[in-house]
């Protein structure tokens, strides 16, 4: 969408809050031992508390209120009981909801308690990712320059981007208009980003793959191998410069 009204922007800031704040709380409430249902029931609880509503469940019926992807799961990870998190995994919280009719999407990667030291590497240079983004994030620039930035990063540190997964426009629906914010450089993308555009950046970065693919369950999305990070959060683009609404 572009927000243009400050009903608009009221609306994006209160969904950005609430799904920040549950992103955060469910980075804090990780530990060895727990599954990662128990941490989609505290989402749900938040949720409602809110008065806010899962996007995943609410648009796509999605069995969680909450994408919770543990190693080779890089997203969309269906929490589970059976699904008991270990010290030295790499975690991805993908958390997307929506208040009267706004939305907003927002995700993080994190290793739990001591793991390998490349888990650790490509979680920040997802962030890294997202930065060098966020600072071409500007009316009147094209979006394919998010995703050159993005792709650098990944080069200089050795690394790989998750070709198949992108950011995308959102605002009154999760998934809307401008369709892919790509994470690698494609000169058919002469898109601009414009005033007011909101869109969720969301920069996925691999060890050594460029693709994933489906589960049998039919949405979690697996690497053959390769660790993946991302880091997301939904942006307004103004002149004056981006706004993060999930802070
Ligand atoms: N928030 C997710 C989508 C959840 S709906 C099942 C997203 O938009 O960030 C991703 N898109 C692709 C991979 S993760
Ligand atoms: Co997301
Ligand atoms: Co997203």
């Amino acid at each position: 969408m572009i927000a243009k009204t400050e009903a608009d922007w009221k609306g994006l800031k209160e969904i950005g809050k609430i799904c920040g704040e549950i992103r955060d709380k469910l980075v804090d409430c990780t530990k060895p031992g727990m599954s990662t249902k128990e941490l989609d029931e505290i989402a749900k609880e938040m949720f409602d508390k809110a008065g806010a509503q899962s996007a995943p469940k609410g648009e796509y019926d999605f069995p969680g209120y909450t994408c919770i992807s543990v190693n080779q799961e890089v997203a969309h990870g269906i929490p589970n009981k059976k699904r008991i998190i270990q010290a030295g995994d790499i975690v991805n919280i993908d958390v997307s909801g929506s208040k009267n009719g706004y939305f907003a999407d927002t995700g993080i990667s994190f290793v739990v308690g001591e793991g390998e030291a490349i888990l650790y590497k490509i979680c920040e240079v997802a962030k890294e990712a997202f930065d060098a983004g966020l600072k071409l994030a500007k009316p009147g620039a094209r979006k394919s320059a998010l995703g050159k930035a993005v792709q650098q990063v990944a080069k200089q540190h050795g690394l790989t981007v998750i070709k198949d997964l992108t950011g995308h426009g959102i605002g009154r629906s999760i998934h809307e208009a401008p369709e892919h914010i790509f994470n690698y450089f494609t000169k058919w993308d002469d898109e601009w980003l414009t005033d007011g555009m909101v869109i969720a950046f969301e920069p996925f970065i691999s060890t050594y793959e460029e693709t994933v693919f489906q589960a049998e369950d039919g949405w979690t999305l697996l690497t053959n191998e390769s660790a993946v990070a991302q880091y997301e959060h939904t942006i307004i683009i103004t002149k004056d410069g981006p706004v993060i609404t999930t802070i």
